[in-house]
């Protein structure tokens, strides 16, 4: 309940009750939450005050506006530990959710410089550049963009591709993927990405660029992976 003299702020407290309402299953996952003016009624405080709760929920995750319809519970993020070098498919089957993919591009080009050198290749060497949505139980979660040196899979097609690319560099190539480096990146979707993540256009992104090797030292990708800020999070241990 609300306790009007407490030093903690109104709108915080609010806040809590509802984070609690969530917790409780009070208000379920996809659910319509009541509007402004119900809960502004409920606590007996004004609709600002309330509003300020809300956003910082819908800015926090836990609740997402449609406009015009009202506000909802969020699906809870997806945790994705900064460990393993693992592919989508596997993360997706681990957590017991589907795996599928959407091939939006498959050419083969001679890379920009940069992606070359990441690459190591040769001037002139070229590469399959492959864009895929890959979703979770049909629903799109990123979009990856991938550079392969077309020496490592000269066989690679669009159909192939669909599944998981891991497994099939694994099988192809006899031997076991070694490492990868990553970045981390915050950004504001693109519009043409915003389309295929179903997201709004001015919605926060994360993306992941991978360069991953094989055991033997020799690099097969080179990936710009755009994840939807509110559909993931990311967890690395620390130690001191
Ligand atoms: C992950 C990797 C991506 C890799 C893909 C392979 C990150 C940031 N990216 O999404 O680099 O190409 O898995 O998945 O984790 P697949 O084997 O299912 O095609």
């Amino acid at each position: 309940m609300l306790d009007k003299n407490s030093h903690i702020p109104i709108y915080i407290q609010i806040e809590e009750i509802i984070k609690q309402r969530i917790f409780l299953e009070e208000y379920k996952i996809g659910e319509n939450i009541p509007s402004e003016r119900e809960l502004s009624i409920q606590f007996d405080v004004s609709r600002m005050t309330v509003r300020q709760s809300i956003t910082n929920l819908v800015n926090s995750g836990l609740l997402y506006r449609e406009k015009g319809r009202g506000t909802y519970v969020a699906n809870p993020k997806l945790e994705q530990p900064l460990k393993g070098l693992t592919s989508f498919t596997e993360d997706m089957r681990a957590r017991g959710m589907e795996p599928s993919s959407k091939v939006l591009r498959f050419e083969k080009i001679v890379p920009p410089v940069d992606v070359a050198g990441d690459l190591m290749l040769e001037p002139g060497e070229e590469v399959f550049f492959v864009v895929r949505i890959r979703n979770a139980d049909a629903k799109p979660m990123a979009i990856e963009r991938t550079y392969i040196p077309v020496k490592i899979y000269p066989e690679l097609d669009e159909k192939k591709i669909i599944g998981s690319l891991y497994a099939l560099i694994e099988a192809k190539s006899h031997q076991k993927i070694g490492n990868a480096i990553q970045q981390m990146e915050a950004a504001i979707v693109s519009k043409e990405d915003s389309k295929f993540l179903q997201i709004n256009h001015a919605a926060p992104v994360l993306i992941i660029k991978r360069t991953s090797y094989l055991s033997d030292g020799v690099p097969f990708e080179l990936v710009r992976s755009t994840y939807r800020a509110d559909r993931y999070k990311f967890i690395s241990e620390i130690k001191r």
